[in-house]
């Protein structure tokens, strides 16, 4: 999410700043786990959260926070849709809400994580009813609601079937024994093999 990692831009740029103030400790023990599962640093996590209480005094974020930043990001078309699929990624223990922790999980592999994390977050973006198949209506709707979000104005040559059209084309490549859903194997060997799925997955990279 753009105001998620200008988030982390500016935790990179004020940390020296942040270490000469007094420190605000919020839940030690739970920053520390974090510290160990994530690949921030504990400054950095004190800020993520000192940010994330600012924006959600709650604790926690709902899908209608989600898409309501999304809005923000792509006035010209309907993120709705794209919004909720990512909060069902990011929303990894499937209570219906982000916690700091499920948040945290998230952007440090969005942002910091090796090529196979990313692959395993994108699966399970993909994977809209979390059965750890990706069927072509679940990759259909995913690419779907990118081109709602996207809007019409951005791609003013798009055809009607475009998403379609894509989807088949990812699809053909990915199902490699042809029996009508990805598996996580068969998802992460045809991205690492494939230059083409690589490049959108970059795109899609650049939307969360
Ligand atoms: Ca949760
Ligand atoms: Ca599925
Ligand atoms: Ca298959």
């Amino acid at each position: 999410m753009f105001a998620l990692k200008g988030t982390l831009y500016y935790t990179q740029n004020t940390v020296e700043d942040e270490m000469e103030m007094a420190t605000v400790r919020h839940r030690p023990e739970a920053l520390e786990l974090l510290e160990a599962q994530s690949k921030f640093t504990k400054k950095e996590l004190q800020i993520l959260y000192r940010g994330f209480k600012n924006e959600c005094p709650s604790g926690v974020v709902n899908e209608d926070t989600f898409k309501e930043i999304y809005s923000q990001f792509f006035p010209q078309g309907d993120s709705t849709t794209y919004a909720h699929f990512l909060f069902n990624a990011f929303d990894t223990d499937h209570n219906g809400s982000v916690s700091f922790e499920d948040f945290v999980m998230g952007l440090s592999i969005l942002l910091r994580g090796t090529v196979q994390e990313k692959l395993n977050w994108a699966f399970n973006l993909y994977d809209i009813n979390k059965d750890g198949y990706i069927t072509k209506e679940e990759m259909l709707d995913i690419m779907k609601a990118i081109y709602d979000m996207m809007g019409k104005c951005t791609y003013p040559v798009l055809k009607e079937d475009a998403p379609r059209q894509h989807v088949e084309t990812f699809f053909q490549k990915m199902d490699k024994n042809k029996d009508g859903v990805v598996t996580i194997d068969e998802f992460i060997e045809s991205c690492q093999k494939d230059e083409n799925i690589m490049r959108s997955m970059q795109l899609f990279e650049n939307v969360i």
